[in-house]
């Protein structure tokens, strides 16, 4: 029996951060669709949740909700938190800095479809501050080009989330990749060497071929195209 069950859409937008972490840790999982509990049974279970990712947990049999919860579930369990309080809080503060990026770059889960002029203003003054408020706490953190991780000396959740964010990003949408070599060029590094972490780059490569560029999926992913391709 698998150790853990992941519900979410076919797609890896705020999947893959838990399935990287899942993989990098070597924590078994099963794929469920989201629909199997969203939204029919969101708030029959316990620890009810608004919407998908859903992560049960079959050793204490409890389903979590949230991203960031759930993966600051997962890095406790498996050693993945800096030891000191003020890099385990920065670790949270990473991943809830990857999720309100999640939203910004989706304008507020497609609330409103992308337009020209106000992507443009998104894409060089946003989402460029974004990358360097990552690039300053590498480097803060001694993060260096060609060695390091985001919050010192040894690999954390915050790697992973890092990670999951840009290297998904740019996979989805290349030119973006200038951008982020731009702003924030140890970041850049540091998706890549953990991007090729033996059990991640598996996990990417048999993904990747199943999703291709996808990344949120539906009408706001189509505008994103519009705007990026
Ligand atoms: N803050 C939540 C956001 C969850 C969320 O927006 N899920 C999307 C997919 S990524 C969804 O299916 N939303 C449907 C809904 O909100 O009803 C998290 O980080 O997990």
């Amino acid at each position: 029996m698998p150790e853990y069950r992941l519900y979410y859409w076919d797609l890896p937008f705020r999947a893959v951060f838990i399935e990287m972490l899942l993989h990098e840790v070597g924590a078994s999982y099963q794929r469920r669709d989201a629909g199997d509990l969203y939204p029919d049974k969101c708030l029959k279970m316990q620890n009810p949740g608004m919407a998908p990712p859903f992560l049960y947990d079959c050793a204490t049999r409890k389903t979590i909700a949230q991203m960031p919860a759930i993966l600051m579930h997962l890095a406790r369990k498996y050693d993945y938190l800096p030891k000191r309080n003020e890099t385990h809080t920065l670790a949270l503060k990473t991943i809830l800095d990857c999720n309100d990026v999640l939203m910004e770059i989706t304008n507020y889960n497609g609330m409103q479809m992308w337009e020209k002029e106000a992507w443009e203003q998104f894409r060089y003054a946003r989402l460029s501050d974004w990358m360097q408020v990552f690039e300053q706490t590498g480097l803060a953190h001694g993060l260096k080009e060609d060695k390091g991780f985001l919050l010192g000396s040894r690999i954390s959740v915050a790697d992973i989330a890092t990670t999951a964010l840009f290297g998904t990003m740019i996979h989805a949408f290349p030119s973006l990749e200038t951008d982020l070599e731009e702003n924030a060029p140890a970041i850049a590094a540091l998706y890549r060497r953990i991007e090729k972490r033996t059990r991640i780059a598996g996990f990417l490569a048999q993904r990747r071929e199943h999703w291709e560029r996808g990344y949120c999926g539906g009408q706001i992913e189509r505008s994103l195209r519009k705007m990026i391709d």
